[in-house]
């Protein structure tokens, strides 16, 4: 029997958006496992120590098959008009503003992501977050993030940040984990503006960054080496705590993407952050939240039911990769399944005779 096997990633398109942050934080954010750095000498011709790190454990090449896969609106498509195609939707803190404040005449193609895949391996979770990009740049100047809600209540629990990555190679510079301990991230009402939103602090306790002890191998940054538009993270699967099922939602935006303010639906009321949609005259355009962009959340490791905060539309997906038809195989032997229970990744065969 001759088998074809074809891997074929979908992608769900969702809403979402993103934000431009204006005012500073009112919420403390404390920095609990954060160590003082060496003091500094008194001599100024002394050579302050840097502190090396010896890493034990680096990422490597991502696994084949996805465990998520989310597509996101290509704001390119109205930028001269100002405006979002879709997905930018506050309440729901769906958010797709990778445009300049007011006047939203500036286009940040560095920051509209365009999809999104999450792997698991025996260690890593690692994300894939694909932008725009700029041909004439080539530079991902902004702030990439994974956020995962590890008891699907849809409150976000882990951050993981990385600012302007520059190299193909792994690394934890300009990595941060940023962990919700006093669980107030999503308020009342996670993933939905709340009534009466009380600013909380947000992702107040950063696990892992400068000058922060503990594992020096739990996070880590690079451009995707096939493709200079996409950024790969990798963070440990020790986060889980032993867990296998989480949702995993992708971000980006520039350096005022500060965890402090998570949810940013709560954070900011709808008059304050604007929006990205045209069609939403009483609120557009975007103000206070800027230059941001996010996804529906994907399911890892078990079947959504799609009633989960945040969750990506359980929609028919669309197809991406080689046409059935294409791979010479006649229909009647063409088979296709959904091999994943935890993500949309359909493997179709060929079972021709
Ligand atoms: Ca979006
Ligand atoms: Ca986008
Ligand atoms: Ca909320
Ligand atoms: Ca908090």
């Amino acid at each position: 029997m001759k088998k074809k096997m074809n891997v074929l990633s979908f992608v769900l398109m969702l809403s979402l958006s993103a934000c431009n942050f204006g005012g500073s934080p009112a919420a403390v954010v404390e920095t609990p496992a954060a160590e003082t750095l060496p003091p500094a000498t008194e001599t100024a011709t002394e050579i302050p120590a840097t502190p090396t790190v010896e890493h034990k454990t680096v990422p490597g090449e991502l696994p084949e098959e996805p465990s998520g896969a989310v597509g996101d609106q290509d704001s390119s498509a109205t930028a001269d008009d100002h405006r979002a195609p879709g997905g930018d939707r506050f309440t729901f803190t769906r958010f797709e503003r990778p445009f300049n404040s007011q006047i939203m005449d500036e286009y940040f193609s560095f920051i509209d992501i365009q999809s999104g895949f999450i792997y698991v391996d025996d260690l890593w979770i690692y994300a894939a977050i694909a932008l725009k990009g700029d041909n004439a740049s080539r530079e991902l100047k902004g702030k990439y993030g994974l956020e995962i809600d590890l008891d699907l209540d849809g409150g976000g629990d882990w951050l993981i940040l990385a600012s302007n990555p520059v190299s193909a190679e792994w690394t934890t510079g300009g990595v941060e984990a940023w962990f919700d301990t006093n669980d107030d991230v999503g308020g009342a009402t996670p993933m939905i503006t709340d009534d009466n939103a009380q600013k909380g602090n947000g992702y107040e306790t950063m696990e892992f960054g400068p000058a922060v002890e503990g594992d020096p191998d739990l996070a880590w940054v690079r451009i995707s080496p096939e493709d200079p538009n996409v950024v790969h993270l990798a963070v440990k699967k020790d986060i889980l705590n032993g867990g296998t099922r989480f949702l995993a939602g992708l971000w980006s935006g520039t350096e005022d993407l500060d965890p402090a303010l998570f949810d940013l639906s709560d954070y900011f009321t709808h008059e304050q952050a604007g929006a990205a949609l045209i069609e939403l005259e009483i609120f557009y355009p975007i103000k206070e939240l800027s230059a941001v962009d996010n996804t529906c959340r994907m399911a890892v490791g078990f079947q959504p039911t799609g009633s989960e905060p945040g969750i990506c539309p359980q929609q028919a997906p669309a197809m991406v990769g080689e046409d059935p038809a294409d791979a010479g195989c006649p229909p009647q032997y063409y088979v296709c399944e959904n091999v994943s229970m935890s993500a949309v990744v359909i493997v179709c065969s060929c079972n021709q005779p």
